[in-house]
């Protein structure tokens, strides 16, 4: 996903630009806004964490980019791409160093293994919208 701060800040197309260069191919693709049903869904792992509660609010504050990618050893390569979670501590020239506001905002969402990966997929995406 492509978070609303980043939608905000006007990033999508520097963003996109990014993860195609690296290779990555875009086989699904929404601009959409999350409800807060489906943030807390989404996030579901994180519902004990104390940032919860504004995890939630920002996601839903405006729209989002969702998207599916495809590569060989996609996830940790995405990973590498986006940048630790708090851009303060992550790489020059990636896409959180780049573009993200803050831990909380931070710009993009990447799949943390192929499970997840395929859930998070599904939640998006029905098999219509993927090529
Ligand atoms: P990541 O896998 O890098 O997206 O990071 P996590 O799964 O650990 O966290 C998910 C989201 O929770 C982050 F993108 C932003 C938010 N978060 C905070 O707001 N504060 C924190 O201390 C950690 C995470």
């Amino acid at each position: 996903m492509i978070k609303p701060d980043a939608v905000e800040n006007g990033y999508i197309g520097a963003i996109l630009e990014k993860i195609t260069a690296a290779g990555f191919k875009i086989v699904a693709m929404k601009y959409t806004q999350l409800s807060k049903r489906d943030a807390e869904e989404f996030y579901a792992i994180h519902k004990e964490r104390p940032f919860f509660g504004e995890l939630v609010e920002f996601m839903t504050r405006g729209p989002i980019v969702a998207a599916i990618l495809e590569k060989d050893n996609a996830v940790d390569d995405f990973r590498a791409l986006i940048g630790a979670t708090n851009p303060a501590e992550a790489a020059e020239g990636t896409i959180r160093k780049l573009y993200a506001n803050d831990i909380a905002e931070n710009a993009v969402h990447g799949s943390d293994s192929d499970d997840n990966a395929a859930i998070e997929s599904a939640f998006h995406f029905s098999g219509r919208e993927v090529f």
